[in-house]
């Protein structure tokens, strides 16, 4: 399989994140692809390709592009005005805050501009974020374009992940939607059908969001209930889409202890929907999180029951893009990723 990536993720490595209100280390680290690189050698079957830079404007076609110039200066900024530690925010955007009295402005401070833009705690910023983040990008970019000429898969190893950065909001270890701007891109190369199908433990609320009233991109997504499962405050199955979007929006919660047959389960049934909705092209936010012995998720997929998935993908017969998203056993990250892969190839009977 055609496998995408490259070293600029190493630049984002925040030394700890906030969680539960507690500084503990981050769960999201650039471990977590040498991992995966080192397991998708081992197979000796996988080819690498380096991305090509497409530039800030497939991603402003999808984020606030003001949201983006942020993301681009927020360290020099922090660096000047604060100085020391990695940047996190303290003060949100409620939408209670200014509820009945019209719409926010940004703030002049940097720490006053991070709680305008990112949602929780748990996504510091430091001085390489923005180029490993643009890096990621051009990884799932490139995957895409790979399949639109043909290729039947590409892997796109993206980090930092992607699928919980909205329109004009980033966070959950995201900054740009690497999926979503893929999907994007895919539509303006001229594919009127696009699906994405999420398979990680947290709900996609990122690229729901930028879906979620558009008719020619279905979102699928299987993940822990939101009454439960961060980021709690989107996910739910009655949410299935608005205005032209109506019924392209496919959310299946899952209960604690979720196992392979149910998980396989699940997903036949999100198969079944973008198989419906005509899909021309597929892209996996392929999160490992479902993983049992993950440390901050509650469901119980096994190695095994990851291959399976990959096989139940293969199925549908379409070109697929694979974005890497979450997942943080580390121990068993490229494995679990090669597993699916290798579910994926062999049932389409492609190498
Ligand atoms: N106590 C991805 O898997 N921390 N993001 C949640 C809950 C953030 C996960 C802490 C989890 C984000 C791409
Ligand atoms: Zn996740």
């Amino acid at each position: 399989m055609l496998l995408i990536a490259s070293d600029a993720h190493r630049a984002h490595d925040p030394a700890d994140e906030v969680e539960a209100g507690h500084r503990r280390p981050m769960h999201e680290t650039p471990d977590r692809v040498d991992r995966i690189r080192a397991a998708l050698d081992a197979t000796g079957t996988h080819r690498w390709l380096d991305p090509d830079d497409h530039g800030r404007a497939p991603i402003d076609a999808v984020h606030d592009p003001a949201m983006v110039d942020f993301l681009e200066t927020a360290w020099a900024e922090w660096t000047t005005a604060a100085g020391v530690d990695d940047a996190v925010p303290d003060v949100f955007l409620h939408p209670g805050l200014r509820a009945g009295m019209g719409p926010a402005r940004a703030p002049a401070t940097p720490l006053g501009r991070l709680g305008f833009w990112c949602f929780e705690t748990t996504t510091p910023i430091v001085a390489g974020t923005y180029g490993a983040a643009r890096a990621a990008v051009d990884l799932a970019l490139t995957a895409t374009d790979r399949v639109l000429v043909g290729e039947r898969f590409a892997y796109a190893l993206c980090r930092p992940p992607g699928h919980h950065a909205g329109r004009s909001v980033f966070g959950g270890y995201c900054f740009f939607n690497n999926a979503a701007i893929a999907a994007q891109h895919a539509v303006a190369r001229g594919i009127d059908r696009v699906a994405v199908l999420d398979v990680d433990y947290h709900h996609g609320n990122g690229t729901q969001q930028i879906f979620y009233e558009r008719a020619d991109v279905f979102y699928a997504s299987l993940h822990g209930d939101p009454d439960r499962a961060y980021p709690f405050f989107t996910g739910h199955g009655d949410e299935t889409g608005a205005g032209a979007g109506a019924g392209t929006n496919l959310n299946l919660p899952l209960g604690v202890g979720c196992d392979d047959g149910d998980f396989v389960a699940t997903l036949d049934r999100a198969l079944e929907a973008i198989d419906g909705f005509g899909a021309e092209i597929v892209i996996v936010s392929l999160g490992l999180d479902p993983y049992r012995d993950d440390p901050i998720c509650d469901l119980a997929v096994t190695t095994d029951g990851f291959r399976a998935c990959g096989a139940r993908v293969a199925a549908l017969d379409r070109p697929t893009i694979v974005v890497q998203e979450g997942g943080y056993a580390t121990d068993m990250l490229g494995s679990n990723v090669a597993a699916w892969l290798a579910g994926l190839e062999t049932a389409s009977g492609q190498r």
